[in-house]
């Protein structure tokens, strides 16, 4: 019989994107061909948007080779620009020199994810400097201007996978004003994964990381409180980390740019975050159960830097090749309080999503002895619980030997909390024959898809036995 769920767990949108692993975020607009500008006055001429060879289809094919399955389009920033020509305002591409005033590069981003079997998603900032409106957000001419743009980017452009409620500047956005915005998402695009802020919280689908350095917390709970959320200030350590028994599932998206600034800036080409750096994002993002948003900025061409391409397919070829071969593969495994029937120790190394170990309704705890054929090398460990049971298992510890009796811990996977999606824990290297997971607390039986020891790539850069950044 198999494991009853346990708390807050994960719809259908939430399980489809904690899938994606990594998204990508593409910060273009207006801003970028001001000098040194991230977020705009509202004020800036629309003659001096001109990309000279924007191709939509190098992003796309980017981030095919990148391993990263969706993007996020800045479709109108805090400046009010409107990356397509929406018929509510003449702020946009329509009065620009670009493609003559004929340009729709909401359409061209699309159509190119959309051709190369990728997934597109927008960002409509709902703090808008241009419409000036600021005290007055919650007024109703606001609340229809947004509405109506949200209606043409949800009606013209095909599936729709994300939108992003930024809570920069949007204090004074209220719960109702939200509430309509949400109905309009919700009838056109059923499937679109609402990133909820500040006062959008009681729609959010995932909330903010509370960084933008792309450090989600250890531990970093799916579930947190979803006041925690609306009162964001006082509350950053909450949404870094999640609460253990929070009231809601609502898994942290964590925010970071290749480089330090959302939009490009020709000094910051020296400052692209290197594959090492990329590898530690990810590792405490993704590796902290979390999703990586990884910010590209197309630069005045319209193009991606071939410095940020570059880095991130090394990012995809180290995580590859980590994860190529989990080292316990053919180890022989003992547990104390196994469930029994299909829920077997071997789905932990079987690579099949599909399949799990769980323990016996009784038991929240346990102890799983792998017994590899020999002795190996390693320098990381991945274990991943099944979320749609929800958070089962709070602590835990992996610890190896020689011998299989006496056993040493592993530097830094000692009484770690969370697990969630994915954990992701590197050391430095241990050679050894055995290995021992130690589920010490749960609030149900235990229920993990995978469990795995890794040697990190090759292609990492190593001074005096340590990764270098
Ligand atoms: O100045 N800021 O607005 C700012 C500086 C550093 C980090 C975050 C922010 S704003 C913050 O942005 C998040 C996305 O990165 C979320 O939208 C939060 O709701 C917002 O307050």
């Amino acid at each position: 019989q198999a494991p009853k769920p346990y708390g807050p767990t994960p719809s259908a949108r939430q399980k489809e994107w904690y899938d994606r692993e990594i998204i990508a975020f593409f910060h273009f607009g207006i801003n970028t061909f001001e000098d040194y500008v991230n977020e705009g006055d509202g004020k800036a001429s629309t003659a001096i948007f001109n990309p000279t060879s924007l191709d939509c289809n190098q992003w796309a094919q980017t981030m095919k080779l990148a391993g990263i399955s969706t993007g996020i389009l800045v479709a109108k920033h805090a400046d009010g620009f409107c990356n397509w020509p929406s018929a509510y305002t003449d702020y946009s591409v329509k009065n620009t020199p670009w493609r003559n005033g004929k340009g729709d590069l909401v359409k061209e981003f699309t159509n190119a994810f959309n051709a190369t079997g990728l997934k597109s998603a927008l960002y409509l900032g709902p703090h808008d400097r241009h419409e000036h409106l600021s005290p007055l957000y919650s007024i109703p001419k606001y609340q229809s201007y947004y509405a109506n743009q949200l209606k043409e980017l949800l009606t013209n452009y095909g599936p729709i996978w994300e939108t992003w409620w930024d809570g920069a500047g949007a204090d004074e956005l209220t719960t109702p004003v939200y509430t309509e915005w949400e109905k309009i998402v919700r009838s056109l695009q059923p499937n679109c994964v609402i990133f909820g802020t500040k006062n959008s919280y009681r729609f959010a689908d995932v909330r903010w990381v509370g960084n933008e350095s792309g450090l989600a917390g250890d531990p970093c709970w799916s579930t947190i409180d979803s006041i925690s959320i609306k009162d964001e200030s006082a509350h950053i350590k909450e949404l870094n980390e999640g609460q253990v028994n929070g009231n809601a599932y609502i898994p942290a998206e964590t925010d970071v740019s290749i480089r330090p600034s959302w939009f490009y800036h020709p000094e910051e080409d020296k400052d692209v975050k290197t594959p090492q750096q990329l590898w530690d994002i990810y590792c405490n993002s993704v590796g902290h159960n979390s999703v990586l948003l990884l910010n590209f900025p197309p630069d005045r061409r319209g193009l991606i830097h071939p410095i940020d391409s570059a880095n991130v397919v090394q990012l995809r070829h180290i995580i590859d090749e980590t994860f190529a071969n989990n080292l316990l593969a053919g180890a022989s495994i003992k547990a104390k309080n196994g469930r029994g029937g299909i829920y077997k120790t071997s789905n932990l190394i079987d690579k099949d999503p599909n399949s799990y170990y769980a323990t016996k309704d009784e038991s929240s705890t346990d102890e799983i002895i792998f017994k590899m054929k020999s002795t190996n090398t390693f320098d990381c460990l991945m274990i991943q619980e099944v979320i749609e049971l929800g958070h089962r298992i709070t602590e835990w510890t992996v610890e190896y030997a020689d011998d299989g009796k006496s056993w040493k811990s592993i530097p830094g996977a000692s009484n770690k909390q969370s697990i969630g999606h994915k954990w992701i824990v590197r050391f430095p290297s241990i050679t050894a024959k055995y290995i021992r997971l130690r589920i010490t607390k749960g609030n149900a039986s235990a229920a993990l898809h995978t469990f795995g020891i890794f040697k990190q790539s090759s292609k990492l850069k190593k001074q005096q036995g340590k990764y270098i950044t």
